[in-house]
């Protein structure tokens, strides 16, 4: 069995979940309780992609209120691949997660990545409508609906992140 290590990074806006995420995917469970990430918590997890490889994901997920700007580029270097979280219940954080893409690229090349929309167990609260998320979903290679909550598409999120980097 071959087993592959990559580090991968969790951004976002302030808030969005990437630390519910990260808990609920590496632990599968959900805080109310989670507190507000300070500096890098990494956290790892084995991933099986296929009969003769699994991809240990080194998850970086990166505090900072101001979305991307104060993050700094150590933090992001030797990312094989990231996972942009926007909050579905705020519209600002979809302009943020445009941002820190676009960033992304610039720093690290066209290096795979999913897009979660968060929160999908508040659904009721969203202020993203269906025309966003048909163009998002025109726009992104994968984009998943996913509740840190519930734990809806989270795992589906990462693994298929996972296959992305194992190619
Ligand atoms: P961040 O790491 O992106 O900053 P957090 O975000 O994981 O700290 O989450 C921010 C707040 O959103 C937390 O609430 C957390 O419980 C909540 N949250 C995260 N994911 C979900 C989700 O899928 N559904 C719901 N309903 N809430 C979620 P508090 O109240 O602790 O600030
Ligand atoms: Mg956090």
């Amino acid at each position: 069995m071959k087993v592959l290590q990559k580090k991968i990074c969790v951004l976002g806006d302030f808030a969005v979940g990437k630390t519910s995420l990260v808990g609920r995917f590496v632990k599968n469970e959900f805080s109310e309780k989670y507190l507000t990430t300070v500096g890098v918590k990494m956290d790892t997890k084995l991933v099986p992609v296929n009969d003769t490889m699994k991809i240990k994901l080194i998850i970086w997920d990166i505090a900072g209120e101001n979305a991307f700007k104060k993050i700094s580029q150590t933090y992001l270097r030797g990312s094989a691949g990231f996972v942009l979280v926007i909050d579905g219940t705020r519209l600002s954080t979809v302009d943020a997660a445009v941002d820190i893409k676009q960033n992304i690229l610039k720093l690290l090349g066209d290096i795979p990545f999913v897009v979660l929309i968060n929160k999908v167990d508040l659904k009721e609260q969203w202020e993203i409508d269906d025309a966003q998320i048909a163009r998002l979903n025109a726009e992104e290679k994968q984009v998943f609906f996913t509740s840190a909550k519930s734990g809806q598409q989270v795992e589906d999120a990462f693994i298929i992140l996972s296959e992305y980097l194992a190619l």
